[in-house]
């Protein structure tokens, strides 16, 4: 069952503004559910929302106990998340969602999953999780990712979905190499991300001005280099004291971004994507199997230090 089998479809990217910390899954799912709808207007047949895309990003706060748990789904459709669902059936539309995963034996992950007509199709969980495991009180917030969830461990999957080969990343992921050439060796077409990244980097504040700019130079060089759709999509604008970024995009093939947000509040963009065009790169400067070299890259996966 695919949403489309035409390989070139409107993909529309939704970025999300803020989510206030005590504001219930039931509103962010609504604004999701609003988004999508304004997506499948727009013809879209595929919508990405971002990374923890049902609440706040809680890894800024040190928290412990219940008032850690909480913000993670237990289940997988869940009674508020279900209208998302829904309405993905509804419309045969499909969607990447990130969410803060607890599995049944109690393991964390920072999740996310690409749904088709209300069935879940794949799943990933952030294999590179950025900063760190104990409370650091220098820092204006905590970015405690590190403690709170466990790497993952399904690798970077590539499934069958919207007419084409299709694999996702999350936020950090983006700015590793590694990660766009095992979703390019897999074969993914498009890759679907979601970002929350703050416009101030505590351990590096010299390079506040450079977030947008190493945003899109992380996702125009995955696309390129590999010869595949990217849709980026941003939790952007103040959230409970944190500046993130905006910027969602859609980069084509070529590097060339071709869809952009212009604010920091919910947003929908739309562009064409056409997988057949992949092989405008996959075919030539990066055709694998004739010019790439892997003898030569050994280093690259010895263990770590
Ligand atoms: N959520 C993230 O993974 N954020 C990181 C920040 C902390 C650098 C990012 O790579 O955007």
């Amino acid at each position: 069952m695919t949403v489309t089998t035409d390989r070139c479809f409107p993909a529309a990217c939704a970025q999300l503004g803020p989510i206030a910390r005590d504001e219930p899954r039931s509103s962010a799912v609504a604004r999701l559910c609003a988004m999508m709808q304004e997506a499948y207007e727009r013809g879209a047949r595929v919508v990405v929302f971002p990374e923890l895309a049902l609440t706040s990003f809680f890894p800024r706060w040190p928290l412990e106990g219940a008032a850690l748990e909480r913000w993670f789904e237990t289940t997988m459709p869940n009674r508020e998340v279900q209208p998302l669902f829904d309405l993905s059936r509804r419309l045969e539309m499909g969607f990447h969602l990130g969410y803060a995963e607890k599995t049944p034996e109690g393991r964390h992950f920072n999740t996310a999953i690409y749904v088709e007509r209300g069935l879940i199709l794949a799943k990933y969980r952030k294999i590179h999780l950025p900063g760190h495991r104990e409370r650091e009180d220098w820092r204006p917030f905590q970015h405690l990712e590190k403690r709170y969830f466990e790497k993952g461990d399904l690798g970077f999957p590539v499934f069958a979905g919207a007419g084409g080969r299709l694999g996702m990343c999350i936020c950090n992921d983006r700015r590793w190499p590694e990660t766009w050439r095992l979703l390019g060796l897999g074969g993914a077409e498009m890759v679907m991300l979601g970002y929350n990244t703050p416009q101030h980097y505590p351990p590096a504040p010299e390079h506040d001005h450079l977030q947008h700019f190493h945003n899109e130079l992380s996702l125009m060089a995955g696309a390129y280099q590999n010869g595949l759709w990217v849709v980026a999509a941003a939790k952007a604008g103040h959230e409970e004291g944190c500046d993130l970024i905006g910027g969602s995009c859609i980069v084509a093939p070529t590097g060339e971004v071709v869809a952009r947000t212009s604010t920091v509040t919910d947003e929908v963009i739309t562009s064409c994507v056409d997988l057949d065009r992949c092989a405008e790169i996959r075919a030539n400067i990066f055709d694998f199997a004739a010019h790439r070299e892997p003898e030569d890259y050994g280093p690259i996966c010895a263990p770590k230090g």
